[in-house]
Order: C-alpha cells, then sequence, then structure tokens
C-alpha cells in the first residue's frame, strides 16, 4: 500500500461525561481507545492510507472497534482472537486529573504474537509505526513488536516508534531496556521529555535519542511544542494556542501529522508545524480519536499554509 502500517491493542472506552469521582458518575461516552489506533485515524483522516492490525475478541466491542477504524478510512487487518476485548474506563476526578481504569490483562489484543503478523504486510508498507504500550501487555505482544520493526528493517521499511510509556502496564525499571532497545531500531522516534529520560540519560534529550541510531528525533512537550532533530538539522516549533478541554490523544495526533506529511513527501519543517496543528486539534475535543482533524480544518485553524 506504501501507506503507513500500525499493530497493537485497541479497545472501548468509557469516558465518564462531566467530572468529579468515577462513583458519581451518571452517564459514560463509548469510544475506541488506542494508541496505534488513533495513529491510524489520524493519519487516514488527513487523506493517507493507513491499515491497523491487532487481536479482537469474538464479541460486540470487538465489533465496534472494528466498524469505528473503518467508518474513519482505517484499513483494518483483525486477528480473531478468543479472549475478550480490551475495555478502558476513564473520569477526570478534576478538570485536570484524568485517571483510567484498564480492563486488559488477558486481552484479544494483549495476546499479538509474532505469527500474526503478515510479512508481504510489512514489505509493502510506507512506514510500520509502533509503540511502547504493546511489548508492555505480554512476552508475546512483546516479541511481535520487535519481529514487525526486524521484519520492516530487512525490508528497508521506514520504522516509527513512539515510545508511550504507561506506568500502569509496567515499572520504568522493567520498561526502560525494552524502550531503548525499540528505540535503537527506529529510523523515526517521538517521546516525550520524561520518556526520553526513561530512555537515554542526556542533558540534551534529542541528542540522547539520535545518538542509538534514529535518524529523525522529535521530543513532543504539549503546550510547550516539540524539538526535533531529523537528518542532522534542528528545529523548535512551538505550539498553537488553543483551549484545552483534554489532553488525551493529543500525542498520537502529532504523530499522524508528522507522518501523514512524510508519506506525502513534505519537507521536515512542514510535517512538524502539521504535527503541531493536529495535537492542537486534538486537545480542544473530548475523546482520544474524535477530535483529528482533515487538511481543510486543519487549514482553518493555521492559515492557508497549512494545506498542501
Ligand atoms: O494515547 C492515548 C492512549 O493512551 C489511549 O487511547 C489508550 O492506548 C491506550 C493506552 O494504552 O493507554
Amino acid at each position: 500500500t506504501g501507506g503507513l502500517l500500525t499493530l497493537g491493542e485497541s479497545m472501548g472506552i468509557f469516558v465518564a461525561d462531566g467530572i468529579g469521582p468515577l462513583e458519581h458518575a451518571r452517564g459514560f461516552t463509548l469510544g475506541v481507545a488506542g494508541a496505534e489506533s488513533n495513529v491510524a485515524i489520524g493519519v487516514a483522516r488527513l487523506g493517507g492510507s493507513a491499515t491497523w492490525l491487532g487481536r479482537l475478541g469474538p464479541d460486540a466491542t470487538g465489533a465496534l472497534v472494528a466498524a469505528r477504524l473503518r467508518a474513519s478510512g482505517v484499513r483494518v487487518l483483525a486477528v480473531p482472537g478468543e479472549a475478550h476485548t480490551g475495555l478502558m474506563i476513564r473520569y477526570r476526578r478534576s478538570g485536570e486529573f484524568i485517571q483510567a481504569d484498564y480492563h486488559r490483562a488477558g486481552s484479544a489484543g494483549s495476546r499479538l504474537a509474532p505469527a500474526d503478523i503478515p510479512r508481504d504486510e510489512v514489505a509493502a508498507a510506507g512506514i510500520l509505526h509502533v509503540t511502547g504500550i504493546t511489548p508492555a501487555l505480554s512476552d508475546t505482544a512483546r516479541a511481535a513488536v520487535f519481529h514487525a520493526v526486524e521484519e520492516a528493517r530487512a525490508a528497508g521499511v521506514t520504522v516509527s516508534v513512539d515510545v508511550n510509556y504507561r506506568g500502569k502496564l509496567w515499572s520504568e525499571s522493567d520498561a526502560a531496556p525494552v524502550l531503548r532497545d525499540l528505540v535503537s531500531r527506529a529510523d523515526v522516534v517521538f517521546a516525550g521529555p520524561d520518556e526520553a529520560a526513561l530512555v537515554v540519560d542526556s542533558a540534551d534529550p534529542v541528542d540522547g535519542l539520535a545518538k542509538l541510531g534514529p535518524s529523525e528525533v522529535i521530543v513532543k512537550d504539549g503546550a510547550r511544542g516539540c524539538t526535533a532533530s531529523i537528518a542532522g538539522e534542528r528545529f523548535d516549533v512551538p505550539a498553537l494556542r488553543v483551549t484545552a478541554i483534554d489532553p488525551v490523544g493529543a500525542g498520537d495526533a502529532f504523530v499522524a501529522g508528522y507522518l501523514a506529511d512524510r508519506l506525502a513527501g513534505e519537507d521536515p519543517a512542514r510535517r512538524l508545524r502539521t504535527a503541531i496543528a493536529a495535537g492542537a486539534f486534538a486537545v480542544t475535543v473530548p475523546g482520544d480519536c474524535e477530535g483529528l482533524p482533515d487538511r481543510a480544518e486543519l487549514a482553518a485553524l493555521n492559515g492557508s499554509d497549512i494545506v498542501r
């Protein structure tokens, strides 16, 4: 396809309406969560071709995940699993303090395995995108990620990694060596400042990550914008000022913006501007992937030069 191929676990998510302790929540909005599928949706909205691969259970939640991804223009390679599809519950204890319960241990998605990865799909991709969430899910899921990465490298396919450390899934000491190994096999790496510090001990997180091997390192820092080193050139791009409603999914939107423009052959400065704008859109809308913009919306936010 020459487009984006990503793999991981996608889940149903109940997001409590309103703000306060979960015990007082009355209504929930049902959606789809999963960092990798958020990126796939973001790329598709921006006009790129995007495929998501993962295991889904034989249940209504699995059907929901597949249906919502397809409705967003993502090609779904669902590996049938016997276990249940994972679920999350998220609520806002206060306006700024967002909490999540995972119900994903033993899920279909967490049982992803190397045999689930079709070699021809990896070889045909323009970019393989994985995150540091999947290796935390199980030994087989970890093996699947590294297997896909090695297949991509062997086929000359660009490997993109979002470090995406999730403290609810594994400890920093378990995660650090695995994430470092993953980063060292990547061409393109995205990390937050804390994630960079987990992976490398360096005064300059961008340089530290670049020394592990990736030629494109992007450190995203929310409202502070991003710093990057791309083919040896440094970039600092400020964030756009927007009214933040829900920060969840902004990092995925950023990655989607960057990768969509990379697939479209845009230069690094343009990719970063699209990434920043897509992230800005995501924080203005509740939900993990509902706020992801299309090209016309990006142009409306940021002036017509953002649109191709
Ligand atoms: O980046 C947003 C994700 O955190 C969310 O969609 C759920 O994938 C998820 C996770 O594992 O936390």
